[in-house]
């Protein structure tokens, strides 16, 4: 073969090892190649050390009480629910109050609605007259939070719909007839234009949010429509990973979620933890995961809604955090910007129970043993932390390898002792037949070994 031939074979060999290697960085969503696709791992470790974070889903729609932005067209007119930041003026707005209410809960983080599928944006946006600044309160609402969770100690963070039914640039409108959740279908040049344009104002909000607002995390979300597709969801998170080294952003940047369970794990999709949605996510102790829960069912404020038992939230928090996720629970504050009393009881409730057993829970991690209705339980350096979610009564079983030896029994709230007994691979837990708590107790059980090297499949408790 002529020595031409040879040195273009292997400058074709070269070409194309590099487009395969490209494709690879190109597709590998959490990005083993590509760094701009990286999750940073120091941040995601900070936040699954936080485990607890207060949601919050605001907007002039509150003025009306229906669930923010899906009634729009439907409960309220579209010109009308338009034209409600007309009438927005929350006067009564403290966001110490907001952010007092999150600490009493014993929440560690925030994330507030910046701009939900509606379109309205709550702070002062240079991009758009369509936010707060036009409203008669006549100032955007952000700065003063992210101000007062600085000095709470509480991480400020931004949740950002990717769908916004109100611009004329982005091309799905809701409601249609023809409004479909997931259909994919290819874009045409005009949309896609159109698209670009409306992807140049997101970056430039986005780009607000976090040099203006310091936002430690971008919660992306109404990533569902067909005008949303998967390479803008990567050039997305590329664009922000640049900016920010240091940004959370969840899996709804990009199209990867699986429904509201969102089980799926695939790594060609951008994100960096999963977000199941009104439903506990499934033990995970690999990918990071959030749940995000209502306080009752509207995300929006909604007069006189029965909200979930105290109990109910203290128990879905301690089966999230036995799976190994993070809880994101959600208020709904009131038109004229306070939290209504209710939620703010609840929200009290639940800190009081977390002030009593914060050792078992920030910082933790789930298992070894799994979640159940009755039982949850957390871990940290040699202490795996049991939640009694109902009273067993006097003795409780627990499977648990003969070779672990259990050097102390005690319950966290009081201190008392448990005494311990083996059966083989059986832990014989002799327990007084009260529980200090009758919502959740927790007993502390320390181990001769860090608790993460026990492996979580084997212990199922029925
Ligand atoms: O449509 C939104 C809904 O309004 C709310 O924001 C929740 C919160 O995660 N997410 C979407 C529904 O999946």
């Amino acid at each position: 073969m002529a020595k031409g031939c040879i040195m273009r074979y292997v400058l074709c060999l070269i070409i194309f090892a590099f487009s395969l290697f490209e494709v690879q960085a190109q597709y590998s969503g959490g990005g083993e190649a590509n760094p701009d696709l990286q999750t940073n791992e120091e941040s995601l470790e900070k936040f699954r050390d936080m485990r607890f974070g207060m949601f919050i889903h605001w907007g002039p729609v509150s003025l009306k009480g229906e669930e923010i932005s899906w009634s729009r067209g439907k409960q309220i007119p579209i010109e009308e629910y338009d034209n409600l930041y007309k009438e927005f003026n929350p006067e009564l707005f403290n966001a110490a109050q907001w952010v007092g209410a999150a600490k009493a809960a014993g929440m560690k983080y925030l994330v507030i609605t910046s701009r939900h599928h509606d379109g309205f944006s709550l702070w002062d946006s240079k991009f758009t007259e369509y936010d707060m600044a036009s409203t008669p309160y006549g100032k955007g609402i952000l700065k003063e939070l992210a101000a007062e969770c600085e000095k709470a100690g509480i991480k400020f963070g931004t949740y950002y719909s990717i769908c916004d039914w109100y611009r004329p640039d982005y091309p799905v409108v809701y409601p249609d007839p023809d409004y479909s959740f997931r259909k994919e279908r290819p874009l045409d040049p005009e949309t896609q234009k159109q698209m670009d344009h409306y992807i140049t104002f997101m970056k430039n909000q986005l780009e607000e949010l976090i040099e203006e607002y310091n936002t430690f995390m971008i919660w992306f979300d109404g990533e569902w429509e067909w005008a949303w597709t998967h390479e803008m969801g990567m050039d997305m998170y590329a664009y922000l990973r640049r900016l920010d080294n240091e940004i959370l952003i969840n899996n709804r940047v990009d199209k990867g979620r699986a429904g509201m369970e969102d089980k799926a794990r695939d790594p060609r999709y951008a994100g960096d933890f999963a977000t199941p949605e009104q439903n506990i996510g499934d033990f995970d102790r690999e990918y990071a995961w959030e749940t995000c829960m209502t306080i009752g069912n509207q995300w929006a404020w909604k007069p006189n809604e029965k909200l979930k038992s105290g109990k109910e939230c203290i128990h879905t928090l301690a089966r999230t955090l036995g799976g190994d996720g993070n809880l994101l629970f959600n208020v709904g504050p009131m038109p004229d910007g306070r939290i209504e009393p209710g939620q703010l009881e609840r929200l009290k409730e639940i800190g009081e129970w977390i002030s009593v057993n914060q050792e078992a829970v920030y910082g933790t991690r789930g298992g070894p043993w799994l979640p159940t209705g009755k039982i949850a339980c957390t871990h940290k350096k040699n202490k795996i932390y049991l939640y009694l979610l109902e009273d067993p009564g006097k003795n409780l079983t627990l499977p648990l390898e003969e070779a672990i030896q259990i050097q102390k029994a005690y319950f966290l709230q009081g201190g008392e002792s448990i005494s311990v007994n083996r059966e083989g691979d059986n832990l014989k837990l002799k327990l007084p037949g009260t529980m200090p708590d009758k919502v959740a107790t927790v007993v502390v059980l320390e181990i001769d070994r860090p608790a993460s090297e026990i492996e979580p499949t084997k212990h199922k408790l029925n």
